[in-house]
């Protein structure tokens, strides 16, 4: 079986082609939580939402999030009463954080509202946040701290990053589901999708005891560019990894990843790097990455399943198992 760890939209594009590529006990997705925030009364998990709905085919092909064939009713009137419109909450996409918050007030888990919301969906797959427990991702800027819509959104990722802290987070475990995939002996893989390593991929990793499961990881841990060609496919992942003085390039993923990743695909338009990344430790496989069609998703699913199944990890642990 394989895990894979998403955020955003290009976490959701690869997680709907895993899911044609895998039967639904062989998958499980691990969602970034860091995102959520409460706007509005309401509790929103836009990262869980993006992956919902696109795996159900019922996303805004034009944005990534929220729903396609969207009215908006509700932010119009919204607006006429002075209420804040910064963030776009389509009618039908409405329906999910008025009912999530409902459920949650009630008590019930945030993984057992995505669990029925995807039955609902129609979704077979098992889908669960990186935790239960609430998990804020916070970016010192050059104008302050800004709580992450804030930041990405409201200031469309404008203010240069100093740095990402996610809030709340020690007090988050990690949902049973993805421990126990992390130590099951059928994992085959962990594969991290081209989501913004600093923003979606990070706040999974660091909810605590990830991080001491992956050290122990049997399974190979690759993960998909998110750089292409020197620039992010979507979002501020280019403008913070330069922030940070790493290279934009799926070299400066592999530093951030570190002694995690023990493969990297990589876009073809990149390939010169195949050889100086490899020395950095991970083995790397060049492939065309860019998803702009159901059909790149299912392919390049494929390719980052057969790649993981060719990767030794390089932690010393799985030469003992
Ligand atoms: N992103 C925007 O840039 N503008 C928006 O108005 C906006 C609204 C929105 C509503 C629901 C939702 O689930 C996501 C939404 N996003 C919007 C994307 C959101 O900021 C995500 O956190 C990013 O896609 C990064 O994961």
């Amino acid at each position: 079986m394989f895990l894979a760890l998403a955020g955003g939209v290009g976490g959701a594009k690869l997680a709907r082609g895993l899911v044609r590529v895998l039967p639904p006990e062989e998958l499980l997705v691990v969602v970034n939580t860091g995102d959520d925030f409460e706007h509005l009364g309401l509790h929103i998990s836009p990262d869980l939402d993006t992956v919902m709905y696109t795996i159900a085919e019922c996303h805004n092909p034009e944005t990534g999030w929220g729903q396609a064939g969207e009215t908006w009713q509700f932010m119009d009137a919204l607006g006429k009463l002075g209420g804040e419109t910064w963030f776009q909450l389509g009618d039908r996409d409405l329906a999910t954080h008025v009912e999530r918050t409902r459920r949650l007030g009630t008590g019930e888990p945030l993984s057992c509202i995505t669990a029925d919301f995807c039955e609902r969906l129609g979704i077979d797959h098992a889908i669960v946040p990186a935790s239960d427990q609430p998990v804020r991702t916070w970016v010192d800027t050059d104008v302050g701290k800004l709580s992450f819509q804030d930041y990405f959104v409201r200031e469309k990722a404008k203010p240069k990053v100093v740095k990402v802290t996610f809030d709340c987070i020690d007090d988050a475990r990690p949902h049973q589901k993805f421990l126990d995939a992390i130590e099951s002996h059928a994992l085959q893989g962990i594969i991290v999708c081209p989501s913004n390593p600093f923003l979606s991929v990070m706040p999974i990793l660091s909810v605590p005891g990830v991080r001491a499961a992956l050290e122990k990881r049997r399974a190979p841990f690759v993960a998909v560019s998110p750089i292409v060609g020197g620039k992010a496919l979507k979002g501020p992942a280019a403008d913070i990894l330069r922030s940070f003085d790493i290279p934009v390039s799926p070299a400066g993923v592999a530093e951030v990843y570190g002694d995690l990743l023990d493969g990297l695909v990589i876009d073809s338009v990149d390939a010169d790097l195949a050889p100086s990344i490899q020395d950095m430790g991970p083995s790397v496989h060049v492939a065309d990455t860019v998803m702009k069609s159901l059909e790149d998703s299912v392919s390049l699913a494929l390719t980052a399943r057969s790649f993981a199944e060719s990767v030794v990890p390089r932690n010393s642990y799985s030469s003992a198992q």
